[in-house]
């Protein structure tokens, strides 16, 4: 456990239960508009296991045709993905000390036992320059993070409902992912389980 590499910003707490709880209608009226979808692997079109959909002039998704990318259109509906709410907006402003707004916003539901996220970095934006904000709700997770190398130290960190992350320099490049989702520990979502919020650029 080594610690988390230079320009991992941990925020506990930073969103107060109200403002979770206010976040959820937008939510839920987003998913409406651009129903959840399992993302496939790019190599044996496996799904993942987290079910996601986004927000913004950008979404990210995979399949086995074309792997991971951005899409500008939902790519089951064929319209494009809702707008980015303006209070997830307002967050990205206060946090991420970056001049333009968030083109994405990538929402991840896990619900279930045995939903993860393997190891990865976030590569497939065209530009790096711009921090990635993720926001918590929910049941609480366990998220790894180590460095530039797979195969480096890592560090755990449990993320609760209202945490915020800021990646910023090194750690945008960071290897990371999500262990374990603790079943129960929160009562926010009626529905259990527990969603990431992450808010990116994507184009130069
Ligand atoms: C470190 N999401 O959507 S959020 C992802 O909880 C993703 O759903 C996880 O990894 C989740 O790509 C982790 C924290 C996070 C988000 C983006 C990062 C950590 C990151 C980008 C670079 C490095
Ligand atoms: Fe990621």
């Amino acid at each position: 456990n080594a610690g988390p590499p230079e320009g991992f910003r941990y925020l506990p707490g930073y969103l107060s239960p109200e403002q979770q709880e206010n976040l959820l209608p937008a939510l839920r009226a987003i998913i409406a508009e651009a129903p959840l979808y399992q993302p496939r692997m790019p190599g044996n079109g496996k799904p993942m296991s987290v079910r996601m959909t986004n927000a913004g002039s950008h979404g990210w998704y995979s399949d086995p045709a074309a792997g991971y990318r951005y899409l500008r259109d939902h790519p089951a509906t064929g319209k494009g993905w809702p707008a980015i709410p303006e209070a997830l907006l307002a967050i990205w402003r206060d946090l991420a000390g970056y001049p333009d707004d968030p083109q994405c916003c990538l929402i991840n539901l896990y619900q279930g036992p045995k939903v993860r996220m393997g190891l990865h970095r976030d590569q497939d934006e065209e530009t790096f320059e711009a921090p990635v904000v993720s926001l918590s709700l929910g049941d609480s997770a366990v998220f790894r993070i180590g460095g530039l190398a797979r195969r480096g130290a890592t560090s755990s960190v449990k993320l609760h409902s209202g945490d915020a992350v800021v990646l910023a320099g090194q750690a945008r490049l960071a290897y990371h992912g999500i262990d374990r989702v603790l079943g129960g520990s929160s009562r926010l979502l009626s529905e259990g389980g527990r969603i990431n919020i992450t808010l990116r650029r994507v184009t130069v």
